[in-house]
C-alpha cells in the first residue's frame, strides 16, 4: 500500500483476537504494541519482558491474520548484536516489520514519568543500518522511531534524526510527540522532505482525523492504545455489573455470542478437518 501512495492505519492489538478484530474493522496492518503486551500482564512498559516475549505475541497475531503485524521492538532489546538477532528472528518468524526507537535500553513507555534520554544520533544510525543490511529478503520493512520530541528537544532535532535514519537504511520514520495538538508533528511534516513514509501515533491528539494527517503528508496513523483502553472498561463495567445486580442477566444483551466466538476461533474449519 505505501509503495502504491496509499495510507495506512494500524491499531496497536496485545493478542491475536484484538488482531482479528481490527482486521475485520478494516485496519490494513496491526500493531503489537508493547505497552498493549505489557499491560495485558499487568506489567509496565519498561523492557520488562524479553524479545522472545514480544516475539511470540507477535507470532501469534501474525498467524491468524492477513494484514501485516508491525511488530513494536522497543529499542530492540539491547546493542548492535541484538539488533541483528531480532531481525533474524522476526524475518523467520513472518513478521513484515519491526519498529526500533532511539531511546537506551531499557527504555520507558513514552507517556511515562522516567528517563527518556536517546542515543547518539550516530549510534542509533548504525543499529539501523545493521537490521537493514542483515534482514535476508527484500520485503522486511524496518521503522526507525525517533523520541527525540518525547524526550523534549525540538522539531530540528526530530528532522536530523529522521534524515539520519533514512540515509541509514529505514524503510519509514515514526516521529512520536505528546503534545496536546498535532502542531507538532505538522511541523516536522512541514519540513520532512518526503523521503521516506512518516509515521504518527496520535495518542494526545486524537482529534486529528485520518484523512488530515494524510493530507499533511503522514502515511501510516498507527491507533496504539484505544483498543486496550476500550478493553479494560469493557472488562470493568461487565465484572461490576455482574458483582452488583448478582446476575449477568441485564448484559447479555450487550456481550458478544457464544456463536461470535466460535466464529472468531474458526472452530467449524477446524470441527470439518476431523471429517
Ligand atoms: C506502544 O503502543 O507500545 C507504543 C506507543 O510504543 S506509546 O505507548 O505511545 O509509546
Ligand atoms: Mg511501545
Amino acid at each position: 500500500m505505501l509503495a502504491e501512495g496509499q495510507a495506512v492505519r494500524a491499531a496497536g492489538v496485545h493478542d491475536a483476537l484484538g488482531a482479528m478484530l481490527a482486521e475485520q474493522a478494516g485496519f490494513a496492518a496491526v500493531w503489537a504494541s508493547s505497552l498493549g503486551i505489557s499491560a495485558a500482564r499487568c506489567l509496565p512498559d519498561a523492557s520488562l519482558l524479553t524479545m522472545t516475549d514480544y516475539l511470540q505475541a507477535a507470532v501469534q497475531m501474525q498467524r491468524r491474520v492477513g494484514i501485516p503485524v508491525v511488530a513494536d521492538c522497543d529499542t530492540g532489546f539491547g546493542n548492535n548484536l541484538n539488533i541483528a538477532y531480532l531481525v533474524h528472528e522476526y524475518e523467520a518468524a513472518g513478521i513484515s516489520a519491526v519498529c526500533i526507537e532511539d531511546k537506551h535500553y531499557p527504555k520507558m513507555n513514552s507517556f511515562a514519568p522516567g528517563n527518556h534520554d536517546l542515543l547518539e544520533t550516530t549510534a542509533f544510525a548504525r543499529k539501523i543500518s545493521i537490521a537493514k543490511r542483515v534482514q535476508s529478503g527484500d520485503d522486511f520493512f524496518v521503522i526507525a522511531r525517533t523520541e527525540a520530541l518525547i524526550s523534549g528537544l525540538s522539531v530540528d532535532e526530530a528532522l536530523n534524526r529522521s534524515y539520519a535514519y533514512a540515509e541509514a537504511g529505514a524503510d519509514a520514520l515514526l516521529v512520536h510527540s505528546k503534545h496536546r495538538t498535532s502542531a507538532e508533528v505538522q511541523a516536522f511534516l512541514e519540513q520532512w522532505d518526503g523521503r521516506k513514509p512518516v509515521v504518527l501515533v496520535p495518542t494526545t491528539y486524537p482529534g486529528w482525523h485520518f484523512d488530515d494527517a494524510v493530507k499533511a503528508g503522514a502515511s501510516v496513523i498507527i491507533y496504539a492504545n484505544q483498543g486496550l483502553r476500550a478493553t479494560i472498561d469493557a472488562l470493568r463495567a461487565t465484572f461490576h455489573a455482574i458483582i452488583t445486580h448478582g446476575s449477568s442477566a441485564d448484559l447479555e444483551a450487550d456481550l458478544a455470542s457464544l456463536n461470535d466466538v466460535f466464529e472468531l476461533q474458526r472452530l467449524r474449519q477446524w470441527q470439518e478437518l476431523e471429517r
